[in-house]
């Protein structure tokens, strides 16, 4: 069956589908979609994804769509290797720790909201920095309290999960934004461990057809 994956050299929910289809060894073929020309708001991508965000996979005829619901379907489709333990707590701590990165991070300083705070309400880019600083540092300090107890070469132990597979691209982002991680040892940690992996090193955005 073939896949597509549409998506954003840059873009960390892209980045995140890029690393989950590597790690199941899935093949797939690669549409950019230029987030700087707003190709993801054109009437032919909003067919395919009517939220006008990357990423989107289609498999045969279907269309996938929010990275974090891709990864729960890789998973299902591809059960090996494993990106959830077995132990059902340890399953909803790794989702709670993606979810850290899908719904308390990412949503707040995406693109667009980063648009509406300078150019409809009019804030400097020095306030749009200082936001996207907060919204990043308070999940990343939640992430790296949440990891310490459990971690081993991964956020789980040794086991490969979701929640390093979310982790990285946040963390690449927030290096583009400035961020500092300093306060955040455990996290670097994991991941140069991750960063060293065949899987994450194909889906690094320097390392895609449309990174300039
Ligand atoms: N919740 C969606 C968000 C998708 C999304 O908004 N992706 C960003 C790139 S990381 C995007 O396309 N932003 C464009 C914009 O905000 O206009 C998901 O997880 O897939």
């Amino acid at each position: 069956m073939p896949i597509t994956l549409y998506n954003y050299y840059r873009s960390s929910t892209s980045y995140r589908t890029r690393i989950a289809l590597n790690i199941k060894g899935v093949a797939y073929d690669v549409v950019a979609v230029n987030l700087l020309k707003n190709e993801h708001k054109h009437a032919d991508y909003l067919v395919l994804n009517p939220s006008g965000g990357v990423p989107a996979l289609k498999v045969g005829e279907q269309v996938l769509t929010q990275a974090h619901a891709i990864l729960e379907y890789l998973e299902e489709r591809w059960p090996q290797p494993p990106l959830l333990p077995k132990n059902l707590e340890a399953r909803a701590n790794i989702r709670a720790l993606c979810q850290i990165i899908a719904c308390d991070i990412h949503p707040v300083n995406n693109t667009s909201v980063q648009h509406y705070l300078t150019e409809t309400l009019g804030h400097s880019e020095t306030e749009k920095m200082a936001w996207i600083a907060h919204w990043q540092a308070k999940g990343l300090a939640a992430f790296e309290a949440m990891i310490k107890p459990i971690a081993g070469t991964y956020c789980y132990g040794d086991q490969l999960t979701m929640a390093d597979v979310s982790l990285i691209p946040q963390l690449f982002n927030a290096r583009r934004f400035e961020c500092d991680l300093a306060p955040y040892p455990t996290l670097l940690r994991i991941e140069a461990a991750c960063l060293a992996l065949p899987a994450f090193e194909k889906a690094h955005p320097m390392h895609q057809p449309d990174a300039i």
